[in-house]
C-alpha cells in the first residue's frame, strides 16, 4: 500500500494507492486501487484525476534511461555520459559566452526542495541571472498584487473552513468544480448555510451551476467590473468606514477616481446589464462576512495584476479580511504552485520570498550558501521573455525541469522557432514531451510515487509527500540530478545533500526571517501534524492559519487601496478577427496533458481538443456541431473540433489548453505582457473561425485517401 498525495492540482489530496495481482482467464495482471485519505483540505475526497494519477506513472512511454541526440536521433545512453555531456557543454558556454548565455526554466510541480535547489543551482553552480518558471503564467498577477496590497502573498488569507461561514462568496474567473473539484463541498456547505454565490465567468461553467448570480462578462473586463461594483458599494453607503480608517491607506485617492467611473458605461464594456453589477455589489457589500476568490480568468491578462487589486479594493472597502468567514483567495493552480513561488526559481527572488535586488536579502542568503553576496547574479527576465532572448540567440543553452514550455507559452510559433536555434536544450521529465522531443539531452526523473519532498498547497499549508515505491528503471530524483551536474561544474561542494530532508533543513534556514518563513517546519513535525501553515518562524509555534487578524505585512501594518485605471485588457476585435478567444481547462486533463493524456481513463473522457461556441455564432460562421474548425489570430492557427453550447457568450470562444501541436491554443495566443508582473495576456486573443470540411476534402483528394 502506497501512502501518497495527488501530483496534480493545488488541493494536494492525500491518498493511498494499493496494488493486487488478479488472474482473469489465465492472464495475471496488476490492479491498482486509489482511495482518498482523510486530510484537512479535501477531507478524504478525490477527483477523477487523482483516482487515475497512478496510470501515467506506469505508462509504457515513461522514460527510464537518459537520452542523447546522436546523428539527429535521441538514443539511450548511460547516466555518466549524459551528465558529462551536460556539464561539459555548460562549462564551455560559461567560459566562452559567460553565464547569461544559459537559461534555467522550472515549474510549480517541483517539490519545495527541488524548486529551492534549482534557484541555488542557477545562482551558485551556473551563476546565471536567467531563471524563471511556469508559475509566471499562473500565479504572478495575484502574487504580485497580494504582495503590494497586503505585504505578503499567500494564496488563501483564510482557512478553507471559513468558506462555509461566508455569507457572500465571489468566484471570479475560477472554475473550481473542474479545477479543484474536491473543494466544491465547502461551497455547497456555504450555500446550505444561506450564502449568496456570485460567479464571474464568460461561460456558464459547472461552478456557475452553484451560483445565485452568474455575471457573464466579456473576457478582459474584470477590473472594470470590480471598479463599478466598488462604486455602487460607495454610493450606497456599504463601506466599512472603521476598517478603512484603522487598517488601510489610499481611500481618498480611490474615491476621487471612482467619481469618474460610470456604471452604465462600465456595464456596456463588460457586456452585461448595469443591474447585474448593482445586484452583485449589494450582495457582497450588504453582508457581514464574505470571501473573494480569483483565479486565472481574472489574472491571465495584460492587466491581471491591476484586476486583482481592483477585487482587493472590494475586500478592503467592506472590511472583509482577517476574521472568521472573510478573506481573499488566489486559487493556486499547480500541486506546488504556492511553494514553487517562494524559494527562488523566480527571476527576481531568493528563498523565503526574499528579493534578489535587496542587499540585506542577498547577504543573508549568500551566508547560508557560503558564497560572497557579490557572486550572486542580479535579476533576470520572465519566462516568456527568456523565450524571446532565446529567439534572439542571446540565451543559447536552456535547462528545463518540470515544464513543457513549447506548449504552455503564449505565441507558440516564436517559442518553437527559438528552441530550434538553441545550442543545447536539456529537459528533465518523466516523458518525451513536445519540448523534450526537441532536446539534445533528456534526463528521466522519478514521479510523485517515487520521490520524497514537501509541497505547499493552496491554503499555504506545507505537506510532506514521501516516496512510496522504488524508482523504476534508471530514473533519478530531480535534486540528485542538479547535485550531479553541479559536481561536474566543480561546484559540488555547495551541493552535498544526502536526501530531500537535508535540503529542506537548508531551505528552513534560507527562508528564516523572510516573508515565507519555513524555519519552524520540520519533517518530523509534518509527519506528526499532517501539515503546517507558513509563516512559521519557530518549531514551537503553530503556523498561521488566518492572516491579517491584527495587522498587514507592510511596514506600517496597513493595507493599500489601489487606483485602478481600466478600459479593458482584451485584444481589440476587428472585421478580420471578430471573435474573442479565451481558454482554460477541463476536468479530466491537466495542463499540457503530458501526464493525463497518458492515462487511458482520463484520455477516454476527452480525446481531442475542442472549441466551445455559441449556437448563434456557429450558425453565423457556418459551423456544424462536431466538425473540425480552424481558429486563427494574428500570431497563428490551430485546429479543433467544434462543440456548440449555449453556455458561452456569443462574442467568445473557449478552447482548452491541454493539447500540443496543431491543436495547441497557444498557436494563437498573444505575447503582450502585464507591465507589473509579466503575465502574458493569455485569456484574450482576437480570432476568426472557419469550418475545415471543404479543405479536408481537398487534401484528401490530393492524397487520394480519406483523412
Ligand atoms: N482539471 C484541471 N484542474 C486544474 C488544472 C488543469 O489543467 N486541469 N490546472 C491547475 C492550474 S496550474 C491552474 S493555474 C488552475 C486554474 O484554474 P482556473 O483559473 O479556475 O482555470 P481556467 O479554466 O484557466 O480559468 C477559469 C475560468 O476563467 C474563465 N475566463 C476566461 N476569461 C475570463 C475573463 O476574462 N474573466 C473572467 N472572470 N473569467 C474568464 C474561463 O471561462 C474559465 O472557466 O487549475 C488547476 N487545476
Ligand atoms: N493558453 C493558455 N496557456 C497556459 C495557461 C492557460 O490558462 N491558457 N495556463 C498557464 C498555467 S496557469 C500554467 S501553470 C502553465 C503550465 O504549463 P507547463 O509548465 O508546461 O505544465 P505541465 O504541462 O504540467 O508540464 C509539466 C511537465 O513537468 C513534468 N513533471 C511533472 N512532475 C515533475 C517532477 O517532479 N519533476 C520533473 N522534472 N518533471 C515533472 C510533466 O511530465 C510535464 O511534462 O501553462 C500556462 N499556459
Ligand atoms: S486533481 Fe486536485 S482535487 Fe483532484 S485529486 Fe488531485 S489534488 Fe485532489
Ligand atoms: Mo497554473
Amino acid at each position: 500500500m502506497m501512502d501518497t498525495q495527488c501530483p496534480f492540482c493545488s488541493v494536494q489530496c492525500k491518498m493511498t494507492v494499493s496494488t493486487d495481482i488478479e488472474s482473469l482467464a489465465g492472464v495475471t495482471r496488476t490492479v491498482y486501487r486509489t482511495e482518498g485519505k482523510p486530510n484537512a483540505a479535501s477531507q478524504g475526497r478525490m477527483c477523477v484525476k487523482g483516482m487515475n494519477a497512478y496510470q501515467h506513472t506506469i505508462h509504457a512511454e515513461r522514460l527510464l534511461q537518459p537520452l542523447m541526440r546522436k546523428a539527429g536521433k535521441l538514443m539511450p545512453v548511460p547516466w555518466e555520459e549524459a551528465l558529462d555531456a551536460v556539464a561539459t557543454s555548460l562549462a564551455s558556454t560559461l567560459s566562452t559566452q559567460g553565464p547569461d548565455a544559459i537559461g534555467i526554466y522550472g515549474g510549480g510541480s517541483l517539490s519545495n526542495e527541488t524548486a529551492y535547489l534549482l534557484g541555488k543551482f542557477a545562482r551558485v553552480a551556473v551563476g546565471t541571472r536567467y531563471i524563471d518558471y511556469n508559475g509566471r503564467f499562473c500565479m504572478s498577477a495575484a502574487a504580485s498584487a497580494g504582495s503590494k496590497v497586503f505585504g505578503i502573498d499567500r494564496g488563501l488569507t483564510c482557512r478553507l473552513a471559513d468558506i462555509p461561514l461566508a455569507q457572500c462568496i465571489v468566484l471570479a474567473g475560477t472554475n473550481i468544480a473542474e479545477c479543484q473539484p474536491t473543494l466544491m463541498p465547502y461551497f455547497h456547505q456555504a450555500k446550505e448555510n444561506g450564502a449568496y454565490i456570485i460567479v464571474i465567468d464568460p461561460r456558464a461553467t459547472p461552478t456557475a451551476a452553484a451560483a445565485d448570480l452568474h455575471v457573464q462578462i466579456r473576457p478582459g473586463t474584470d477590473a472594470m467590473l470590480a471598479n463599478a461594483m466598488l462604486k455602487v458599494i460607495v454610493d450606497e453607503g456599504l463601506v466599512n468606514e472603521e476598517f478603512v480608517r484603522k487598517r488601510t491607506h489610499g481611500y481618498e485617492q480611490l474615491l476621487t477616481h471612482l467619481n469618474g467611473v460610470d456604471l452604465n458605461e462600465s456595464a456596456a464594456l463588460c457586456g452585461i446589464e448595469p443591474e447585474v453589477i448593482r445586484q452583485a455589489a449589494r450582495a457582497f457589500g450588504g453582508v457581514k462576512t464574505g470571501i473573494i476568490f480569483t483565479a486565472r480568468g481574472v489574472e491571465q491578462h495584460t492587466d491581471g495584476h491591476m484586476a486583482v487589486r481592483a477585487f482587493l479594493n472590494l475586500v478592503l472597502a467592506t472590511g472583509k479580511i482577517g476574521r472568521e468567514g472573510c478573506g481573499y483567495g488566489a486559487i493556486t493552480g499547480q500541486g506546488n504552485g504556492q511553494g514553487g513561488r517562494e524559494h527562488g526559481q523566480k527571476a527576481d527572488q531568493l528563498p523565503g520570498y526574499r528579493s534578489i535586488e535587496n542587499e540585506a536579502d542577498r547577504a543573508y542568503v549568500a551566508s547560508v550558501w557560503g558564497v560572497e553576496p557579490d557572486s550572486l547574479p542580479g535579476k533576470g527576465v520572465s519566462a516568456y521573455e527568456m523565450m524571446e532572448l532565446i529567439h534572439q540567440r542571446k540565451i543559447e543553452t536552456l535547462f528545463v525541469m518540470g515544464s513543457n514550455p513549447v506548449v504552455s507559452n503564449p505565441n507558440a510559433r516564436l517559442v518553437e522557432e527559438g528552441l530550434k536555434k538553441l545550442k543545447l536544450l536539456v529537459v528533465a521529465d518523466m516523458f518525451l514531451t513536445e519540448t523534450a522531443r526537441m532536446a539534445d539531452i533528456v534526463l528521466p526523473v522519478t514521479s510523485y510515487l517515487e520521490n520524497t519532498g514537501t509541497m505547499t498547497n493552496l491554503e499555504g499549508r506545507v505537506l510532506l509527500r514521501e516516496a512510496a515505491r522504488p524508482a523504476p528503471g534508471e530514473t533519478r530524483d530531480d535534486w540528485r540530478i542538479l547535485c550531479q551536474i553541479a559536481a561536474g561544474l566543480d561546484r559540488g561542494s555547495y551541493f552535498l545533500y544526502k536526501d530531500a530532508e537535508h535540503i529542506f533543513e537548508e531551505l528552513r534556514l534560507a527562508s528564516r526571517g523572510g516573508s515565507a518563513d519555513y524555519y519552524g517546519i520540520t519533517y518530523d513535525r509534518l509527519r506528526r501534524e499532517e501539515g503546517v501553515y507558513w509563516p512559521c518562524p519557530s518549531p514551537d509555534e503553530a503556523g498561521m492559519d488566518m492572516m491579517f487578524r491584527e495587522s498587514f505585512a507592510l511596514s506600517d501594518q496597513k493595507a493599500v487601496f489601489t487606483v485602478v485605471e481600466s478600459c479593458g485588457a482584451g485584444e481589440q476585435t476587428s472585421e478580420e478577427y471578430p471573435l474573442i478567444l479565451t481558454n482554460g481547462r477541463v476536468l479530466a486533463h491537466y495542463l499540457t496533458g503530458v501526464q493525463t493524456r497518458r492515462s487511458p481513463s482520463l484520455t477516454a473522457r476527452e480525446i481531442e481538443n475542442f472549441v466551445e461556441i455559441h449556437p448563434r455564432t456557429a450558425q453565423r460562421w457556418h459551423i456544424r456541431d462536431g466538425e473540425w474548425v480552424e481558429i486563427t489570430s494574428q500570431r497563428g492557427s490551430f485546429t479543433v473540433r467544434s462543440r456548440i453550447k449555449p453556455n458561452i457568450r456569443e462574442d467568445t470562444l473557449f478552447v482548452p489548453m491541454h493539447w500540443g501541436g496543431v491543436q495547441n491554443v497557444n498557436q494563437a495566443t498573444r505575447a503582450e505582457l502585464d507591465p507589473f508582473c509579466r503575465m502574458p495576456g493569455f485569456k484574450t486573443a482576437a480570432v476568426h473561425i472557419r469550418p475545415l470540411h471543404l479543405s479536408v476534402v481537398a487534401i484528401s483528394a490530393d492524397r487520394g485517401e480519406w483523412l
